[in-house]
């Protein structure tokens, strides 16, 4: 198990900075702050339910398949617990913070509340950050 993990920690701060640099100028972490007041909350999550179905807020339109969807709205819920460190950014920030408190029981970077701290979690955030790479 630690093994894969190293592997694991490895291959994600290789992996990171590429796709980061990949995309360098469409980078948007504060995707999730959809109201732009600074905080990705649940406002900015009713907000996306509001338009629920809208062709017109490629914003929220997380997937880009062309329509706020169910997609969508899961993407700005778990982007709540996976803005560890309550900035309006969803980026490597928080990765790094559920990285250094691996093996730990910190409440919040334990995302699926299991107890510990583990790369499930830092998956979680990973994914996050990824859907705002576009
Ligand atoms: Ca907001
Ligand atoms: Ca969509
Ligand atoms: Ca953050």
């Amino acid at each position: 198990m630690q093994k894969i993990m190293t592997f694991f920690i490895g291959f994600m701060l290789l992996a990171l900075p590429l796709a980061l640099a990949e995309n360098p100028t469409t980078y948007s972490g504060s995707c999730y702050d959809v109201n732009t007041d600074g905080f990705i909350d649940p406002l900015d999550h009713g907000m996306v339910l509001s338009y629920l179905g809208s062709t017109t807020k490629p914003e929220m339109d997380y997937n880009e398949n062309g329509i706020v969807d169910s997609f969508d709205e899961t993407a700005v819920e778990d982007a709540m617990d996976a803005n560890v460190n309550n900035d309006k950014y969803v980026d490597p920030l928080d990765i790094g913070y559920v990285l250094a408190r691996l093996g730990t029981n910190d409440p919040t970077a334990d995302i699926n509340g299991n107890g510990i701290v583990d790369t499930r979690d830092v998956r979680y955030v990973t994914k996050s950050v990824n859907i705002c790479l576009r």
